[in-house]
């Protein structure tokens, strides 16, 4: 009981200060420290300007915190030949995930990446490097079904933020079309988020009954829905949850970004654990350099 209370203590003083994460002070200023060095370094290879659909999702990330962007010819042609490799992972019930009865998730090998590399390299990439004014790193990647399920909410099934650095970005590619009826994410925008978290929304397990109503009206919340080949960028420190598909399934090409000193794009395989520390990405850059980009050491 003590222990909830002073961790929702320390959101809060989190949130008060303007991050929109609690990973602690130090850290948020390491990450900004990080992610100001990315920067300098884009800045020193003279990019391109942006373009006007760049510049329209930078700003609306900025602004919202979501962005979801209608399909283009050229997405749905980078999908096109990796699409039946994608839907063989998403088939195999190996890949389910043990302990949801309906969900399959699948990281991609570095092999498996580099085929839907070309993804990134559309638009989408530039979009990116223009929100963040910095090259990024993937830091992972993984397909993604969620289908019709009898459990009751919990973890992201339940409003919730990630919690990451708050220079990340999450890029949901939609697989399938998507609407409510097969799962559409829900999304609080930055306006709403920031609202929540200063009135107290800390831990997805506890919330209180005024913040639970405003969580839930759904005058307050985005429901990304959008046809497959749609984009969603998302910084996932945005307060939303996943929804069980009530027919059909939805599937998600899914990136985890984060800002990087160089302009290769680096896959860096690593899930989770890739967030504790800023200079991480550094790190593993160089690791990736000795070793070859098959990750084989
Ligand atoms: O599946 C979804 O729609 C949301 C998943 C989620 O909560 C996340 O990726 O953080």
């Amino acid at each position: 009981m003590l222990k909830a209370l002073l961790h929702g203590a320390q959101r809060r003083l989190h949130y008060a200060l303007g991050f929109d994460n609690s990973a602690g002070i130090i850290r948020n200023l390491g990450y900004a420290r990080y992610h100001r060095r990315c920067q300098e370094a884009y800045a020193s290879r003279h990019p391109a300007a942006p373009t006007e659909r760049s510049r329209d999702v930078a700003l609306a990330i900025q602004g919202a915190g979501f962005h979801l962007a209608p399909p283009t010819p050229e997405v749905v042609a980078a999908l096109e030949p990796i699409r039946a490799m994608l839907d063989a992972r998403l088939d195999d019930p190996a890949n389910r995930v043990p302990k949801f009865d309906a969900l399959t998730r699948y990281y991609l090998s570095p092999t498996e990446f580099d085929l839907v590399r070309p993804v990134l390299d559309t638009w989408i990439g530039a979009a990116v490097a223009h929100s963040l004014r910095s090259d990024f790193a993937v830091a992972s990647a993984y397909v993604y079904r969620t289908e019709p399920s009898g459990d009751a909410p919990r973890s992201s099934w339940l409003w919730h933020s990630d919690e990451h650095p708050d220079c990340c970005l999450k890029l949901f590619v939609y697989l399938t079309d998507t609407t409510i009826e097969n799962g559409a994410m829900q999304v609080h925008t930055w306006p709403s988020t920031r609202d929540l978290k200063r009135r107290g929304f800390a831990d997805r397990r506890s919330v209180g009954p005024t913040i639970q109503a405003d969580l839930d009206d759904p005058r307050r919340y985005v429901v990304a829905e959008g046809a497959r080949g749609s984009v969603a960028f998302f910084c996932a420190n945005a307060i939303h949850r996943a929804i069980w598909p009530k027919r059909s399934h939805r599937d998600l090409l899914t990136f985890e970004l984060a800002p990087c000193p160089s302009a290769d794009r680096p896959y860096l395989a690593k899930p989770n654990s890739y967030w504790d520390r800023p200079d991480a990405p550094a790190t593993a850059i160089a690791h990736l350099s000795q070793i070859g980009t098959d990750g084989a050491s």
